[in-house]
């Protein structure tokens, strides 16, 4: 049955100094202008959005001799984040983070791995996502550093980020399930085996359709089995298609459609586990009339069950 969070804080991350070009420090905004909270609201959930969090602007830095751009800037931003997921969770609210860019799951996940071990909850992470995000500073083609939280999450890169939780690391591999991947870079073809995480690319969607990748990707979280289970959402926006989805930085062709899309977020909301959200690189600089933000929110409404018939 579906179960839906009663409350829930819409937490604004206006950064982009995890990636490489400027904008997704706009997406709070975006979101808010597409009428996310009053979507959530209608379906009788308690939403309060405490604005934005505050930290460095955009210094645009060059790589440093770690191999990471903007480091400094990207540890305030996830502590600041950090901090106020947790505080979230203690008050028994659902944290929704409106990104940003993707490094601010470092501080979100963190927070969230500490609340469960607090908790005593299992921690499941889904990561949807065109990209696998788990480069290292020195293996990166880049340096930016939204292309490592998974890496950091899993106890690799710098120690400020991949300690964050209070304990090293912060998640297993085999805790993360990445879905829609289709840009993985080489040396991260090999963090992925190395890690252990559970991947479910879109030549697996291809081939299987979404419906039987999500419910391998959603096995055993529901019925009493998955009652001590705490369901994290980490949504990138490049993984859906770019033809639905312009506004964000790194878009990449043959990602999920409308239909697979609102199916997987339905798929997560029959669950009933869902406990956090990142919503992250949207780029309002790069969307067309705010639709990719729009969509977004479509896409949110189901996973707060809106087409889900109740059973
Ligand atoms: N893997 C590349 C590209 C990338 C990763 N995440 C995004 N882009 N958004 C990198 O820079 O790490
Ligand atoms: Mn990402
Ligand atoms: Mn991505």
């Amino acid at each position: 049955a579906v179960q839906v969070h009663q409350a829930v804080t819409l937490i604004g991350v206006p950064t982009d100094v995890g990636a490489g070009r400027l904008g997704a420090a706009m997406g709070p905004d975006a979101l808010r202008v597409a009428q996310l909270g009053p979507a959530l609201a209608h379906f009788g959930v308690d939403v309060q959005d405490i604005g934005n969090l505050a930290g460095p602007p955009n210094p645009r830095g060059a790589r440093d001799a770690q191999g990471l751009r903007n480091y400094a800037e990207c540890q305030a931003w996830n502590q600041a984040t950090h901090d106020t997921v947790l505080a979230q969770l203690q008050a028994g609210r659902m944290p929704i983070m409106l990104g940003g860019d993707h490094t601010l799951a470092t501080g979100s996940i963190s927070a969230v791995a500490r609340y469960c071990r607090m908790a005593g909850k299992r921690l499941r992470v889904l990561w949807l996502d065109a990209h696998a995000d788990c480069n290292l500073p020195d293996i990166s083609p880049t340096g930016n550093l939204h292309g490592m939280p998974v890496a950091s999450l899993c106890g690799h890169g710098p120690a400020p980020l991949a300690g964050m939780a209070g304990f090293t690391p912060a998640l297993q591999g085999p805790d993360i399930c990445q879905i829609g991947l289709r840009s993985v870079d080489e040396v991260e073809k090999r963090m992925i085996q190395r890690l252990g995480l559970e991947v479910f690319d879109m030549r697996a969607i291809d081939e299987q359709g979404m419906r039987a990748v999500m419910q391998q990707a959603l096995a055993g979280l529901e019925g009493p089995e998955g009652d001590d289970v705490h369901l994290h959402l980490s949504f990138d926006v490049d993984f859906l298609d770019p033809d639905i989805a312009p506004g964000t930085g790194t878009t990449v062709r043959g990602g999920p459609n409308y239909r697979e899309a609102q199916l997987c977020m339905e798929m997560i909301a029959d669950t009933g586990r869902l406990a956090s959200l990142d919503i992250v690189e949207l780029n309002p600089a790069l969307d067309i009339r705010n639709q990719t933000a729009e969509l977004v929110v479509d896409l949110v409404e189901s996973l707060f069950g809106k087409s889900t018939l109740v059973r």
